[in-house]
């Protein structure tokens, strides 16, 4: 039974549609059910952590393909979808990603383009202009933002809220590496134009955020960071 097969007893609906529409039925867990597998999934996050020391192990493309088809269920704007998922496993072009992105983060850290503010608010991460982690992991998956999408016609489309849907695809892609024991890092090297050049992106496409995916190293460390209680999450106006 999926949440989109009609039950027997399920009752026409009553509105009419200039578009298909199908119905759609998810189950309805009785609520103790609903918490335990709700803090089941928040204590699977809360394992999570961001990773800067990579195993060189390899990881199957199969286990690419399942999370970039958990982040394209993602919500966009006009169900317009406008991301892409550029894997690259070939050793040559990580080498070529790892070079240019630290000839750029070596302005940032030694040639003085990160403002101090920045730089004092990345001190506890003790990140540097070091991406070596780029020619260790199996896969480096770069998102792309598609701001308009080429149509088959050849006009290009608008598209709407790409940072918004983009932005929740890369979070449901880091999730489904996480459930597979995978690590990653969201990894946003400045300016990233790039990757549109070494992955040869058309314009209408630009870098979003680059993950080096792979399994974290034996001897990985992360820094001793602390969530945000819950009590400065969320803010109730209850009813
Ligand atoms: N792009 C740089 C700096 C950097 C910026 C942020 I915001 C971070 O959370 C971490 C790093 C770099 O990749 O090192």
């Amino acid at each position: 039974m999926t949440a989109f097969d009609q039950g027997p007893t399920t009752p026409a609906s009553p509105r009419s549609h200039t578009h298909p529409f199908l119905p759609y039925r998810p189950e309805r867990l009785d609520q103790a059910e609903a918490i335990r597998r709700g803090e089941q999934f928040r204590t699977h996050l809360q394992a999570r952590r961001s990773v800067r020391f990579f195993s060189p192990d390899p990881v199957p493309a199969a286990m690419i393909e399942l999370a970039v088809d958990a982040a394209n269920t993602a919500p966009s704007g006009a169900h317009q979808q406008p991301w892409k998922f550029v894997a690259v496993g070939d050793p040559a072009l990580r080498h070529r990603i790892r070079e240019a992105a630290e000839e750029e983060e070596r302005i940032n850290y030694e040639g003085g383009r990160l403002p101090e503010a920045w730089r004092d608010a990345l001190g506890p991460l003790e990140t540097d202009s070091d991406k070596s982690y780029l020619d260790t992991v199996p896969w480096i998956v770069v998102a792309f933002a598609e701001k308009s999408t080429p149509m088959p016609d050849g006009r290009l489309r608008k598209n709407y809220y790409v940072n918004e849907s983009v932005g929740i695809a890369c979070g449901l892609f880091i999730a489904a590496l996480h459930t597979m024991g995978l690590a990653t890092l969201t990894h946003t090297p400045n300016p990233m134009a790039f990757l549109t050049e070494i992955l040869q992106r058309p314009t209408t496409e630009r870098p979003y955020i680059l993950f080096p995916v792979g399994y974290p190293a034996a001897d990985c460390e992360v820094p001793d960071l602390a969530r945000k209680p819950l009590t400065r999450a969320l803010e109730y106006f209850a009813g």
